[in-house]
This record gives C-alpha cells, structure tokens and sequence, in this order.
C-alpha cells in the first residue's frame, strides 16, 4: 500500500465509524443559560456556530440523520443557550449547539449577554476541540461572521467554515461563494483552509462532515 492508499483507507474507515456513531444514540444532555450550568467535560467536544437562520438545527438534525434532535424553527434568535448533545453509547464525544447570532432587532443587553457567554466558553473550554462556523451560502461571509472568527482566532479554538443551503443557489454561485470564503479563511489563523459546502435538505456533503467532526472529536 502506498502512502495515497493509505490515506484513503484512513479515511474510509474514518467515515464508516462516523456514519456507525451519528446514526446510533445521541441524546439531548442539558442548555446551559450560563457557564455554571456547563456540564462536567468529561470528553471532548465540537461546537456549531452561525447566525441565527443559518441552517445550524438542520445539520445537526442532517449529521445524525433524524427529523428533531436540535429544534429547528423559522422565529430566529430565540435561543441563548449553550445545547448538549451526548454522542455515543459508551459516551464518545459531546455537540455543543451555540446560540445564534446576528438577528435583527436585538437588545444591546441580548447580545452582550450572547457575547459574554460564548466568549468565556470558547476560552475556557479545554476539551472543545473544534467550532463550526456555519455560513449561509447565499450570503457568504458577514460581519457578524468575522465578529465570531475573530472570537475563535483569539480563543485560538481552530474551526471549519461550513457553507450551508447550497441547493439554493447556482452550481456557478456556489463556486464563486465558495472561492471567496476560501480567500477570507486564509486570513485567519484559526480557520481550517477548507470550506466545507453542505445541503441539509438535499444531504449534500454530510457523510464528509461527520468523518471530520469524528476526526476532531478525536483530537
Ligand atoms: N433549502 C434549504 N433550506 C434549509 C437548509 N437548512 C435549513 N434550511 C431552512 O432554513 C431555515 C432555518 O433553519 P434552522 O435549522 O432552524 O436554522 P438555525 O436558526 O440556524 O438553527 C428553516 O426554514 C430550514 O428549513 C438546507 O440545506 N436547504
Ligand atoms: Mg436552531
């Protein structure tokens, strides 16, 4: 076997364990309004961020591969809680969904708390060993995006950029979205120098991003 093999044979057997952990038990553990109310971080975990409506309930949901294990809605900005997913039955690793960002017509005193909350857990969190910053792609990245990447690049908690609903745009608009992001990832040195494309909807790009979210789980 030579070293491409390899790899690839890594990476097969990555994905099969994946698939065999997503669509086995993951349960809802606890919200934590406050970091008092963090769990014991007894494993490691991989954390998902995104403005609010950005599709973050919907990968969840998408990578373990059920209709309602994070609650998706159309009235954004209602959560501001940090929500635990246990992976895994012996425990393997924990989700952690971040409250979303960016809604409208927020109270100065909302997104402070928002700030505040998210903030401290990134920087004090030893077992989170990796964020996904979920990117809408018919939007791209938005300054409320690089507020968060920047959050992440002083946390220093490496992340993944993961453009979502990429079934609603042009092949030709996802390429150039795509390509963007690629070019504003390179800036920050937090950032993964990939940008994953998904479709919930569709399950487009799903199976990879449970092979890495796998991967950094086990870091
Ligand atoms: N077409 C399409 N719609 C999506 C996709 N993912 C999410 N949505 C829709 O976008 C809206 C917000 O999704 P949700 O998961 O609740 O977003 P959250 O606020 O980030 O948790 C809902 O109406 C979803 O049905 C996708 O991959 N494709
Ligand atoms: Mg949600």
């Amino acid at each position: 076997m030579n070293e491409d093999q390899f790899e690839a044979a890594q990476l097969a057997e990555l994905t099969e364990r994946a698939r065999k952990l997503f669509s086995g038990p993951v349960t809802f553990l606890k919200s934590a309004p406050e970091l008092k109310f963090l769990p014991d971080p007894i494993v490691n975990e991989v954390a998902f961020a995104g403005r609010s409506n950005v599709g973050k309930s919907s990968l969840l949901n998408a990578l373990v591969g059920r209709k309602a294990i994070a609650r998706t809605s159309v009235t954004p900005g209602r959560t501001q809680e940090l929500n635990f997913f246990d992976v895994g039955e012996p425990l393997k690793f924990r989700l952690v969904d971040m409250p979303g960002y960016g809604f409208a017509k927020a109270p100065p005193k909302v997104v402070e708390t928002w700030r505040r909350l998210v903030r401290d857990f990134l920087r004090g969190r030893v077992e989170l060993k990796r964020t996904l910053v979920l990117i809408d792609s018919r939007h791209g990245v938005k300054t409320v995006d690089l507020e968060m990447m920047k959050m992440l690049d002083e946390a220093a908690v490496g992340y993944r950029i993961v453009l979502t609903k990429a079934d609603k745009i042009k092949a030709s608009e996802l390429e150039a979205v795509h390509a963007a992001t690629l070019v504003e990832a390179r800036k920050h040195p937090a950032a993964f120098p990939v940008v994953h494309i998904t479709s919930s909807e569709k399950g487009l790009g799903i199976e990879e991003l449970r092979a890495a979210v796998l991967g950094d789980a086990e870091l």
